[in-house]
């Protein structure tokens, strides 16, 4: 019952909402968020401060780590995990503070970043193990058609499927065993485009590692959602190993790249495509789900040891290359390029972010995504769960894939929160984990960086609330999102193409 009444009172509300952010454009930067990342501007631009083509454009190395959180670097002042080729990159380049993924699963992030779209607009490219249609154009694929060498190794866009995409290739570009072999098939005068996707630091962990390698638990910083025990900070610092891992394995790039005097004219990128897979972390919409390490070297263009607080989208990128590389932005790419405050030739002042994610695992019945829509200020962070009658992390009991709660991975510390959920110091924290959520979330972080405190229904809050609200639903109707016109079953029908089986664990 509830459910079908619950989604129409939520599509009225909607467009009742609608309405009112639409009363407000024009009237209103703040309500218009005209000075936010992702938002789709008139394309195609001019952009006065482009380099001409000529033949010293940069090189372009993406790396990228799988599940890796701020402020999990030395360079964020982290004093267990070591990272010295991150904290180099930031040190001789630049280090964003407020850089967030476009959605905190795998396949959409990196979908983000390669077509420079949010996630909505991927049609099954919004969900986690899906396809990309070829109809959505990426970077890699552009530069390539400009005159760049371009490839990928490791883990590229993804998980998901070519077969029904019209694509032959990984959009991320033909795949390559080795940096070295990428690079030595380089042809002479022309510039490059590399994707390096670490499988670091992805679950599952060897246990015991990070003590291993030296770390000690009890200088970790426990995020203030998961229980601070013995058991938490171990499975931390085995996440950390990982973290130094890919560390070493960005170094090994680096260094070839030093190596043939490469180095200074490439745009050296390092950062993750989602959160630490921790509960209430990865596949959340909170800080630890979405803010990401990010340090970009370019001495050709970029002044070093500068720090940049303004935020950055994933969806920024592909523009971002696009425009280093001389060329504009695509008319569809709903990020915009961040050349300006890279290069710091063009400070702008950013005051909002938007965050989303559909489908993760396939983990509710009937194959359902938990939608989820947010608005990320300095102070505020404001979510919006489309359809709060479903569990966020998965049922409680399995149904498909992974296991029950099945969006968060398997892990010491879930399997710590699940078996002492009735305990009464761990029952906040599954619920903060676990647990169903109201439709509107909001946090103040001047008073709650944790994001812990729902004050979403105090009255204090509700003009901030009506102003974020009316901001998000903005965003959603001028980015074409489809759920701005209500609720839709698009996602859930979308096949699931990780590993699944027929029967439910359910009876
Ligand atoms: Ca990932």
């Amino acid at each position: 019952m509830g459910e079908y009444s619950d989604i129409l009172s939520r599509r009225d509300a909607l467009q009742r909402g609608l309405g009112a952010a639409m009363a407000l454009v024009g009237s209103s930067t703040a309500a218009r968020g005209g000075e936010a990342p992702g938002e789709r501007g008139s394309a195609p631009r001019s952009t006065p401060d482009q380099p001409k083509r000529t033949g010293s454009r940069p090189n372009i190395l993406f790396a990228i780590a799988d599940d890796w959180s701020w402020p999990h670097a030395g360079a964020y002042g982290d004093e267990v995990v070591k990272t010295p080729v991150f904290d180099r990159i930031a040190r001789e380049g630049v280090l964003f503070t407020h850089a967030f993924c476009a959605s905190p699963s795998c396949t959409p992030s990196r979908g983000g970043i390669l077509t420079g779209q949010a996630i909505h607009r991927l049609e099954e490219g919004g969900n986690l193990w899906s396809i990309l249609r070829d109809k959505f154009r990426v970077y890699p694929d552009i530069l390539e058609a400009e005159g760049y060498f371009v490839g990928h190794m490791g883990k590229g866009w993804g998980p998901g499927t070519l077969e029904g995409s019209g694509r032959t290739r990984n959009p991320a570009g033909p795949r390559f065993e080795t940096f070295k072999q990428f690079h030595e098939s380089v042809p002479e005068g022309k510039p490059s485009c590399f994707w390096f996707g670490s499988h670091d630091p992805h679950r599952p962990y060897k246990k015991g590692t990070g003590l291993e390698a030296g770390m000690k638990t009890e200088d970790v910083v426990v995020p203030p959602f998961l229980p601070d025990t013995h058991e938490v900070r171990e499975d931390i610092v085995d996440y950390y190993f990982e973290v130094q891992r890919f560390d070493s394995q960005v170094g090994e790039l680096v260094e070839l790249l030093e190596t043939s005097g490469q180095l200074d004219n490439t745009i050296v990128v390092m950062t993750s495509d989602n959160g630490m897979p921790f509960p209430r972390a990865k596949a959340n919409l909170y800080d630890y789900g979405t803010r990401m390490p990010l340090a970009i070297r370019w001495p050709a263009r970029v002044k070093g040891g500068r720090t940049v607080d303004e935020f950055i989208s994933f969806t920024e990128f592909a523009p971002t290359f696009l425009q280093a590389a001389g060329l504009k932005p695509l008319p569809e790419m709903t990020g915009r390029s961040f050349l300006g405050l890279l290069t710091g030739e063009r400070p702008e002042r950013r005051t909002a972010l938007y965050l989303e994610r559909e489908r993760h695992a396939q983990v509710r019945e009937g194959d359902r995504s938990y939608p989820m829509r947010a608005v990320r200020t300095k102070q505020f962070l404001y979510i919006e769960n489309l359809r709060p009658n479903l569990w966020p992390a998965g049922d409680p009991e399995k149904w498909r894939a992974v296991g029950p709660f099945g969006d968060v991975d398997g892990s010491p510390t879930k399997r710590l929160i699940l078996d002492r959920r009735d305990d009464a110091e761990m029952a906040k924290f599954f619920r903060a984990a676990f647990a169903k959520r109201p439709a509107e979330e909001l946090y103040d972080l001047s008073r709650d960086p944790g994001q812990l405190n729902n004050v979403a229904n105090r009255r204090e809050y509700a003009a901030v609330k009506k102003r974020l609200r009316a901001q998000l639903i903005h965003w959603m109707a001028d980015t074409e999102d489809p759920r701005a016109k209500g609720e839709t079953d698009f996602w859930d029908r979308c096949p699931y193409f990780g590993k699944t089986s027929k029967e439910s664990g359910r009876k």
